[in-house]
C-alpha cells in the first residue's frame, strides 16, 4: 500500500492565500461561502497534483470507457479520500465556517442517468483504492441530465449548464487534444488497408478530473472529452463570403457533447448520439494507443498492457476504431489486427431490455463511418463462416445471432463477437444472459461469459453519507472496514448489545430527522419521524413499478378513510426519480403519485398516519440525504427486468430492510441477510414465465378483486384527476390491456407484503435487530470486491 498524502496546515493556508488572490479579495475572511467552495477545491488540487503520484504496477491498465460518469459532488468526497476532511474542518472553524455548509455550495455533476453512471464512479473510486492503474474516459457534456421541478404535478425539465460557472476539479489537459473525422470516403490502398477520407474533422479537448484513492495517495484520471473546433473561423471561407456557413460548423462541433441524451433502459437512436459513441470512441483508444507506446511497449503487448472494458454498449465502437488504426495506420495483417482487438477488449452487460439493446440504422452508420462499416461488414461475413461451422446453415440462428441484420447493426452482438469476456451484473441477471439473451453466443464461446455483482463504494456510502453510522462503525469494529468492507461483519456480535443497539438506533432516528428537515424545507411538509420511511428512489421506468408502490398507498389511504381507527403503522412513502423527458408513460405515473400525495397531504384525518413526499430532481446529493435515513428499501421491479440494482446495496448496507422481488441484486441480498431480515413478495422469473405463457389477462385481475379495483378507480375520481377522467388514462390503459410488468398480478401480494412490513415495526426491537443485521452482512458489495472480482475473473484473462 503507498502512503497517505501529509496535510501539512501552512502550506494549506499558504494555498487559500493564493486562490484570495486569484478571486480578488485580501484574505479568507472576506470570502464568500460559494469563493469558500471554489477557493478550497482549488488549493486541494493545487496541493495533490504535485504531491500525488501515478501508480507504478505491472498490472494491465484498465481502461473504463463509459458514456456517463455520475461523479456526484467531489469536495467533500476528496477531502475524504486523501485523509485530509478532519483537518481542513477544523481550518475552517477559525473562519467561523462549517465545512458541510460549503460542501452545500457544490452543484453535482449530473454526467449520467442513472445506475449505470453511478457504477461507473464507484468502479473509479474502488480501482483507485485498491490500486489498479486505471482510467476512465467519458465525455464532458455541457448539460448534464436535465434538472427536475414539479408544475401542477407534471415533470418540468430544464438545462444543467453544470460547468458554467468555474468547476474547480477539471482541468483543461492542453497536449491531449484529438481531431476525429466524420463522413467522408473510404478507398483502398493495399490489401487490407482502406485509407478513409473523413469530411469533416471535429476536435476532442481532454478535461481531466483527479480519482483520489482512499489514504494511499494515489490519484487517476477521468478523462472527459468535450467537442470543439480548433479555429474558429474558416478564413478562406469568410474571405469567400460564406462567413455564416463557417460559423455553422463551428456551432455544431460545439453541440456534439452539448447534452447528455436522458435516457436510461430506453429508446435511442438519434444520429447525434451515434456521433458521440465515436466522438468519445476515437478519442480514448488514440489517447489508449499514445500512452502504451509512450510507456516503451509495442502494439503487440497491447493485450498484455491495457484492457479497454467497455461500459454497455455506448462504447462499442472502439472496436471498429482500433481494427481501423491497427489495419489502415500500423499496417497489421487483419489476422493480427483481430487477434489484438479479441484480447484486448471485455464488455459489460447492463440490460435485458430489448428497447435498451442498442442498434443503428446501417445507412446512417455507413454515411458517417464508412470505414468502420466495411470492418463490421467483415467481422460479420467471417463470424457467418463461424457460426454456419457450428449450426449448420440455420435461418434462425443466423437471425439471433448476426451483427448486421435487417438494415440494422446490433452493437451488443458486435460486443460479443469480439470481446474476450462478457459479463452481467448479478449473478441473476447473468445466467439469463446466458439462458434467454445471448444462448447460442453461449455455446459458441462458453469460456467467455462471466457474473460480476456490482458493488458500492462504502467511502461515499457510508463515511460521507452516514457520518454518525461511521463513528460508530470505527469505534466497534477493529481495523479500516472503510478499505475492507468484509470487515463490518463484526458488527453481529454486536446485534444484542444494549449500548451499540442503542446508539444505532439514535443515528437512524437523528437521519430521519434531517431528512424530515430537507423534506419541510422543499416541499413545505411537516412529516412524521416515527412513521416508518419508506423510500423509492430510482429512475421512474414501468419496470421499475413505481406504481405499484402508487396503488399500495391508494388502497391504504382508502382503508384508513373506510375505517379511521383501524391499526395502521404510520407511513411516510418517499419518491424521488426522474423520467426521461420523451417517456410519457413514466412521466404519467409521476404525475399521478404527486396528485395522490396531495390529495392525501392535504387530507387532515389521515396526518401522521399517512403521507407522501415526492422529492424533485433525485441526484447523487440528494440521495446521500435520503438513504441513512431509510426503513424501508423498495426494490419492486418484475422479476428478470433489472440487471442488479445498487440502491438496493446502499439502502440496505445503511439499515433499510428491503422489500422486494427475486430480481437483480436483492437475490444475492436476501441470501446474504437471511430471509427474517427482508421482505420478498411477488412472482418470480418462473413463475412470470409461466403466467405469460398461459395468457395473461389484467382486465380480469382487475374484475376479480375490488380492492384492486379500487385503486385504480380512484385514479379517475374526484380531486386526484382534477375531475379530468382522462389524466391517468395513458398508465391506466397500460395497466388494463397490456400490463407488460404484471404490476395486477403482484398487487395482492404486494399489499400483504406491506401489511407485514406495519406489523413488524412494532416490535421495535426486532425491527432494530434486522436493521442491524442489514448493516452487518452486506460487506461484500463493496465496489472493492466487485473490482477484484474483475480482476480475477476478466482482467487477469488474456
Ligand atoms: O449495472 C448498473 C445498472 C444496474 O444496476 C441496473 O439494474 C440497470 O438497469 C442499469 N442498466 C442501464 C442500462 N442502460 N442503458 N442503456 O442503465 O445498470
Amino acid at each position: 500500500m503507498s502512503a497517505t498524502l501529509p496535510f501539512h496546515r501552512p502550506h494549506f493556508a499558504a494555498a487559500i492565500q493564493k486562490q484570495c488572490r486569484y478571486l480578488n479579495v485580501d484574505g479568507p475572511e472576506q470570502l464568500s461561502l460559494e469563493q469558500w467552495y471554489q477557493a478550497l477545491s482549488q488549493a486541494v488540487l493545487d496541493l495533490t497534483y504535485s504531491e500525488t503520484k501515478p501508480l507504478q504496477s505491472d498490472k494491465r491498465h484498465v481502461n473504463y470507457l463509459s458514456m456517463e460518469f455520475l461523479i456526484g459532488r467531489l469536495t467533500g468526497n476528496n477531502l475524504l479520500n486523501l485523509g485530509w476532511y478532519d483537518e481542513v474542518r477544523s481550518y475552517l472553524q477559525q473562519y467561523q465556517i462549517e465545512l458541510t455548509d460549503l460542501l452545500e455550495q457544490e452543484r453535482d455533476p449530473a454526467l449520467g442517468n442513472g445506475g449505470l453512471g453511478r457504477l461507473a464512479a464507484c468502479y473509479l473510486d474502488s480501482m483507485a483504492a485498491i490500486e489498479q492503474p486505471a482510467t476512465g474516459y467519458g465525455l464532458h457534456y455541457q448539460y448534464g441530465l436535465f434538472k427536475q421541478s414539479f408544475a401542477d404535478g407534471r415533470q418540468m425539465e430544464s438545462g444543467d449548464d453544470w460547468a458554467r460557472s468555474q468547476y474547480p476539479w477539471q482541468a483543461y489537459n492542453h497536449g491531449k487534444t484529438r481531431q476525429i473525422g466524420f463522413g467522408g470516403k473510404s478507398r483502398q490502398v493495399d490489401g487490407e488497408q482502406y485509407h478513409w477520407e473523413p469530411k469533416r474533422i471535429i476536435h476532442g479537448k481532454a478535461y481531466d478530473l483527479p480519482v483520489f484513492g482512499y489514504n494511499n495517495g494515489v490519484v487517476q484520471p477521468l478523462r472527459l472529452w468535450q467537442a470543439d473546433n480548433e479555429q474558429t473561423f474558416d478564413l478562406a471561407d469568410f474571405n469567400d463570403g460564406k462567413y455564416l456557413r463557417a460559423e455553422k460548423q463551428v456551432v455544431n462541433a460545439a453541440c456534439l457533447t452539448k447534452v447528455l441524451y436522458p435516457n436510461d433502459n430506453h429508446k435511442n437512436g438519434q444520429q447525434l448520439r451515434l456521433m458521440q459513441q465515436y466522438f468519445h470512441c476515437a478519442c480514448s483508444v488514440a489517447d489508449i494507443l499514445d500512452r502504451h507506446f509512450s510507456a516503451g511497449h509495442t502494439l503487440q503487448q497491447l493485450p498484455e498492457k491495457q484492457v479497454i472494458q467497455l461500459n454497455d454498449t455506448h462504447p462499442t465502437l472502439a472496436i471498429p476504431e482500433l481494427m481501423r488504426l491497427l489495419l489502415d495506420k500500423y499496417r497489421l495483417s487483419w489476422d493480427e489486427a483481430w487477434s489484438i482487438c479479441n484480447r484486448t477488449f471485455a464488455y459489460t452487460n447492463h440490460t435485458l431490455l430489448p428497447e435498451a439493446l442498442e442498434q443503428w440504422d446501417q445507412r446512417l452508420f455507413k454515411r458517417l463511418l464508412p470505414r468502420h462499416f466495411q470492418i463490421v461488414d467483415k467481422i460479420n461475413t467471417l463470424f457467418q463462416r463461424r457460426v454456419v461451422e457450428q449450426f449448420g446453415e440455420d435461418a434462425d440462428i443466423w437471425q439471433k445471432v448476426a451483427i448486421l441484420y435487417d438494415y440494422r447493426v446490433r452493437m451488443a452482438n458486435l460486443c460479443v463477437v469480439s470481446c474476450f469476456a462478457v459479463n452481467g451484473v448479478a449473478q441473476i441477471h447473468s445466467d439469463l444472459i446466458v439462458s434467454d439473451l445471448f444462448p447460442e453466443y453461449h455455446q459458441l464461446f462458453p469460456n467467455k461469459f462471466c457474473n460480476v455483482t456490482n458493488g458500492i463504494t462504502p467511502r461515499r456510502w457510508i463515511r460521507l453519507a452516514n457520518p454518525n453510522l461511521a463513528a460508530l462503525l470505527d469505534r466497534t469494529l477493529d481495523g479500516d472496514w472503510t478499505q475492507n468492507l468484509a470487515l463490518i461483519s463484526g458488527v453481529e456480535k454486536q446485534v444484542d448489545d444494549g449500548a451499540f443497539r442503542d446508539e444505532y438506533r439514535r443515528i437512524k432516528q437523528g437521519n430521519k430527522q434531517l431528512l424530515a428537515e430537507e423534506i419541510q424545507r422543499t416541499l413545505g411538509l411537516q412529516v412524521n419521524t416515527d412513521a416508518i420511511f419508506d423510500i423509492q428512489i430510482k429512475r421512474f421506468h414501468e419496470y421499475k413499478r413505481q406504481h405499484l408502490n402508487l396503488l399500495n398507498i391508494i388502497h391504504s389511504y382508502r382503508q384508513l378513510k373506510d375505517n379511521p381507527n383501524m391499526a395502521y403503522t404510520p407511513r411516510l412513502f418517499v419518491f424521488a426519480g426522474k423520467a426521461a423527458p420523451g417517456y410519457y408513460l413514466a412521466k404519467n405515473i409521476i404525475h399521478a403519485i404527486n396528485n395522490v400525495a396531495e390529495v392525501i397531504n392535504r387530507d387532515k384525518s389521515v396526518r401522521d398516519k399517512l403521507q407522501v413526499a415526492f422529492l424533485p430532481d433525485y441526484r447523487v446529493s440528494l440521495a446521500e440525504k435520503i438513504i441513512p435515513a431509510a426503513d424501508i428499501s423498495e426494490q419492486i421491479s418484475m422479476a428478470g427486468k433489472e440487471a442488479s440494482g445498487t440502491g438496493n446495496m446502499k439502502l440496505s448496507l445503511n439499515g433499510a430492510l428491503t422489500l422486494g422481488t427475486l430480481d437483480g441484486a436483492n437475490v444475492e441480498i436476501a441470501e446474504m441477510v437471511g430471509e427474517e431480515n427482508i421482505f420478498i413478495f411477488g412472482h418470480t422469473v418462473e413463475s412470470v414465465r409461466a403466467l405469460l405463457k398461459a395468457g395473461y389477462s389484467p382486465k380480469q385481475y382487475y374484475s376479480d378483486n375490488p380492492s384492486l379495483k379500487a385503486a385504480l378507480d380512484f385514479l379517475t375520481k374526484g380531486n386526484v384527476c382534477r375531475g379530468d377522467k382522462q389524466m391517468f388514462r395513458m398508465m391506466l390503459d397500460s395497466l388494463l390491456e397490456r400490463d407488460p410488468f404484471l404490476v395486477l398480478a403482484d398487487f395482492d401480494s404486494y399489499v400483504s407484503a406491506q401489511q407485514e412490513v406495519g406489523q413488524r415495526y412494532l416490535d421495535q426491537e426486532a425491527w432494530l435487530r434486522s436493521a442491524i443485521l442489514n448493516t452487518a452482512r452486506l460487506g461484500a458489495f463493496s465496489s472493492d470486491r466487485s473490482i477484484r472480482d474483475y480482476q480475477q475473473r476478466i482482467w487477469l484473462k488474456k
